[in-house]
């Protein structure tokens, strides 16, 4: 048991040096490392509520989304905790609200980003920590949203209208916690405007499951209190059971995060912290920022390489999890174009290996930590290389062995017999960014 105590600490020790690495402090390192790298506690369970198998197969075939970061804090380019950080009173905050009428905001741009960088979903805040709602929101408090302000759009209408002309998958994020509300921080001593933010809680996520035809993802965060603790530490407060049975009442079929302090559909990994280790059997995501700097948009770019992006994939991937990849648009609602560039590369590169990724299940081998890891679909076995030496061995594993080539390349001598198999990568010519073998099986 010490043991596992100390690599864990190492592990948080790692995430840590990572999370950092990204200039989080405070209560927003906190909120992140609710769920940083390892599997957020899980919420409160409730017979019936999860999804079957059958019902995640879509969203488990899918493996990559874009989540976008986009609200009033866009227009401060500080990230999407400025409110918070700097101390902005609310009514001082709300007056950004005056100033954000995005002129070229273009919904069908986005989602053209992310079908060309090979994404399958979408995942956008519909209303982050602030408060500021991107849809005509009669619940929302004091009237704030995008409806009724400057702006007088919906913009969650051209937002799920657009990810369906681009035959994406609907994913809507919405933050329950809102900094507006003193009784967010005292929900015992100051009870009555804590159920006020309730109030507006329900009365929001009933709008965004009832009014926008079929979603597929709900995307909760920011379940906790108080900036204490676990989501699942304030289910007395959410009542998160009765909160998604009113869901699946309008949305059967969507897939829900676990950050409304219920369970969940699957598990959280935030963050730029290495995916390692085994494979997950249950349904998980890696959600995580190309733009290092913050979730919302930030002038300071420090993206990820492709080589990052394609070796957090296939991690992932490997042990059976999906990715969900950040872009913060600016107050204009553009994806800055150094965005674009990279994730097109990531388009072009799944363009020639997607087939390693989309509708595989992992395995069969479990993955060696920065040396290999390994999907299957039908008869074929996919092997993610992630360093090269003379020769590759791999366990025994029932299937018959027909063929072993590279993806991109020619043939792979091999043989397999009662011990495994030992597959020669002798004058290999590696691919630049990760190199993945084809096994054909009987
Ligand atoms: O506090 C939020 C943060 O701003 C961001 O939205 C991330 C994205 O997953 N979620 C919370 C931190 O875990």
């Amino acid at each position: 048991m010490i043991k596992i105590k100390v690599v864990l600490c190492a592990v948080m020790l790692t995430l840590l040096s990572n999370i950092t690495a990204q200039e989080l402090k405070g209560d927003e390192l906190k909120s992140m490392e609710k769920y940083g790298g390892i599997m957020g506690d899980k919420g409160v369970i409730a017979p019936g509520l999860r999804l079957s198998a059958e019902q995640m197969k879509w969203w488990r075939d899918a493996k990559f989304g874009m989540f976008i970061h986009w609200g009033l804090y866009s227009i401060e380019g500080k990230g999407e905790w400025a409110m918070f950080n700097n101390k902005i009173p609310a009514e001082e905050y709300a007056k950004l609200a005056d100033k954000f009428n995005p002129q070229h905001f273009d919904a069908n741009i986005w989602a053209a980003v992310a079908r060309n960088a090979g994404m399958k979903y979408m995942v956008l805040t519909a209303r982050h920590h602030d408060g500021f709602a991107l849809w005509n929101s009669p619940s929302a408090y004091l009237h704030f949203n995008s409806f009724e302000t400057a702006a007088h759009r919906d913009f969650v209408k051209e937002y799920t209208a657009a990810c369906r002309k681009a035959g994406l998958a609907v994913g809507i994020y919405y933050s329950p916690m809102d900094w507006r509300f003193p009784g967010y921080f005292k929900p015992l001593e100051l009870a009555e405007n804590a159920e006020r933010m309730k109030k507006q809680g329900y009365g929001q996520v009933e709008e965004l499951m009832k009014n926008y035809g079929k979603i597929d993802i709900l995307w909760y965060d920011g379940g906790w209190l108080a900036h204490k603790g676990k989501d699942a530490d304030a289910a007395w407060f959410w009542e998160p059971v009765k909160l998604n049975r009113m869901v699946r009442n309008y949305q059967p079929g969507v897939v829900i995060s676990p950050r409304s302090g219920w369970e969940g559909d699957f598990q959280c990994n935030e963050g730029g912290g290495k995916i390692h280790g085994p494979i997950i059997d249950t349904p998980w995501e890696k959600c995580l920022n190309l733009n290092q700097s913050s979730w919302g948009y930030n002038p300071v770019q420090n993206l990820m390489t492709l080589k990052e992006i394609i070796v957090m994939l296939v991690n992932t991937v490997d042990r059976g999890g999906n990715m969900l990849l950040n872009v913060g648009p600016d107050a204009d609602g553009i994806i800055p174009d150094t965005h674009i560039t990279r994730l097109k590369e990531v388009g072009d590169w799944l363009q020639k290996y997607g087939e390693s990724i989309y509708g595989t299940q992992p395995g069969p081998f479990q993955p060696v930590d920065d040396v290999y890891g390994s999907v299957q679909k039908d008869k074929r076995v996919y092997i993610h290389l992630l360093s090269i030496k003379d020769t590759l061995q791999l366990p025994l594993i029932e299937k018959k062995i027909l063929s072993c080539r590279q993806m991109s390349g020619s043939p792979l001598k091999f043989r397999q017999d009662k011990n495994g198999t030992i597959i020669s990568l002798d004058g290999i010519k590696p691919d630049s960014v990760v190199t993945t073998l084809v096994l054909e099986t009987e």
